[in-house]
């Protein structure tokens, strides 16, 4: 199709003017190389070594999508598809191997390089400081339970807003924080594979306070972008308006949305979550001075990522009592009949939700600027669409994008202030655990074919979006 064709598309959703079309990444998920280039390890590394058969068909980080070496020639793809903005992590450990004040060259002049190649394609970087990736020389201290890597971050967010900080405006200090919490220390999922409340409480609040810290830090360097943080909204819907499915969606709702959202964005923790953990005799180690700088350091901008509601009932059966306390302890999940599903990740497929939470965020969080930082659909063997053209034809994702971007208009028009979609992700990755086994990108990549590339059905037709403002 050719551009004057495409004007005459009929576009009934259209966006405002400036949107932020593009995709989101992450560098343990795509750069491979995590032994190059003067990296050290991080837990990803250091779990994959000890424990390969957690990683679906054996599969580790060591070498995921290569970005390290492609950088060039998929930043030229990111253009080719229209991208206008992309969001991408700093590895904490190429830059800082030991996790201390030793910067490795090699690993910043990489990040500049990225920078430098984004921006002359046109790409604005968004860019984000933790994804998932400990150093395992700080995990070895006791990662983000130990108060002392608060500090390590805040140095490490620093060197990076005085080296990239002049052409990168918008930063993001963590994606999904409470990820690491739940993953490596309740449900297992991430290293290092403890099943311990304290513990995950501490973490959490430790995330929160080095988010304001280095909020705090950019702006007394002069920061004069934006600074944010990423985080996973899950609506929590009751399965009943009984007043017992709704306190037990209100109890989920505070504990995995309002833990994060509200001292990110109002600066205070709350009071129902703090209440449980008061009565529960779970609250975290805190010091003096440290919920004056939560209340002063929110965020300017906050990134929503969406994938699944969460549907909860009240209890059915209470814990056994030696059982280890978990934030179950106050409902059931719930399945919807009928609920619409992706079997592959085993994720519910609720559009709607991502109007819910913008709705939200408008309402109840002074309609804050932020964007729609991740959305997407993890399919496996998805070789099986590839035509005889050679392209995938994924028209499941183009549905599933749609469809969720028409919610989000629907929420323009109704007033949110919500700037851009980003879909996860731009090229398939290593999906931590999961490995290769569900497909995300727009771009295929071919792990038998030295990772080869081709673009999807689906990319060209965001292509499309992206030069029509609309679809
Ligand atoms: C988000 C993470 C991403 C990405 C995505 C898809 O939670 O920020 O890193 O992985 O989910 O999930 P998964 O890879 O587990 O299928």
């Amino acid at each position: 199709m050719t551009k004057t064709e495409l004007k005459t598309e009929q576009i009934q959703y259209r966006f405002p003017k400036s949107f932020w079309w593009g995709s989101a990444a992450s560098a343990t998920q795509t750069e491979g190389a995590a032994d190059e280039g003067g990296k050290g390890k991080n837990i990803w590394d250091h779990w994959y070594e000890k424990e390969p058969n957690r990683f679906f068909d054996g599969v580790g980080p060591e070498k995921t999508s290569r970005f390290y070496e492609t950088y060039r020639e998929d930043i030229q793809l990111m253009k080719e598809l229209g991208h206008n903005t992309f969001r991408f992590s700093i590895s904490w450990s190429r830059l800082f191997p030991e996790g201390n004040d030793e910067l490795n060259k090699e690993g910043a002049s990489f990040y500049n390089h990225v920078i430098d190649e984004l921006l002359a394609a046109g790409i604005e970087p968004f860019i984000n400081l933790y994804h998932f990736d400990m150093p395992v020389a700080l995990q070895e201290i006791g990662g983000w339970e130990n108060r002392k890597v608060v500090d390590h971050f805040v140095s490490y967010a620093e060197a990076c807003f005085r080296l990239y900080g002049d052409r990168v405006k918008k930063w993001f200090t963590h994606n999904e924080p409470i990820v690491p919490a739940e993953g490596g220390y309740l449900y297992d999922f991430h290293y290092p594979n403890e099943v311990d409340f304290q513990k995950a409480v501490q973490v959490a609040y430790h995330e929160i306070l080095s988010n304001a810290k280095a909020i705090e830090a950019y702006r007394k360097l002069g920061g004069n972008g934006k600074i944010g943080i990423i985080l996973n909204l899950t609506p929590s819907y009751p399965r009943s308006q009984h007043p017992a499915d709704v306190k037990a969606s209100e109890i989920a709702d505070a504990f995995f949305n309002k833990s994060f959202l509200d001292p990110a964005v109002k600066g205070v923790f709350p009071r129902l979550l703090t209440d449980i953990l008061k009565d529960e005799g779970y609250m975290p180690a805190m010091e003096q001075d440290d919920l004056e700088v939560i209340k002063e350091n929110t965020v300017d901008l906050l990134g929503i990522n969406y994938y699944q509601p969460r549907r909860v009932k009240a209890k059915e059966h209470l814990p056994h009592p030696d059982a280890p306390f978990m934030p179950e302890r106050f409902f059931d999940d719930y399945e919807m009949p009928g609920r619409k599903m992706n079997r592959h990740r085993g994720w519910e497929i609720y559009e709607k939700g991502i109007y819910d939470i913008l709705i939200n965020v408008k309402n109840n969080y002074g309609n804050i600027e932020c964007f729609i930082s991740e959305n997407g659909m993890g399919v496996e063997g998805e070789e099986r669409f590839r035509g005889e053209d050679g392209m995938i034809h994924d028209d499941y994702r183009i549905a599933f994008i749609s469809e969720h971007l028409k919610w989000v208009h629907k929420a323009i028009q109704e007033g949110s202030n919500v700037k851009g979609y980003h879909l996860w992700t731009f090229m398939d990755n290593w999906s931590w655990t999961n490995a290769y086994k569900n497909r995300y990108g727009f771009v295929s990549v071919n792990l038998d074919q030295n990772g080869e590339r081709t673009i999807k059905k689906s990319g060209y037709w965001f292509k499309r979006v992206t030069e029509n403002n609309g679809f």
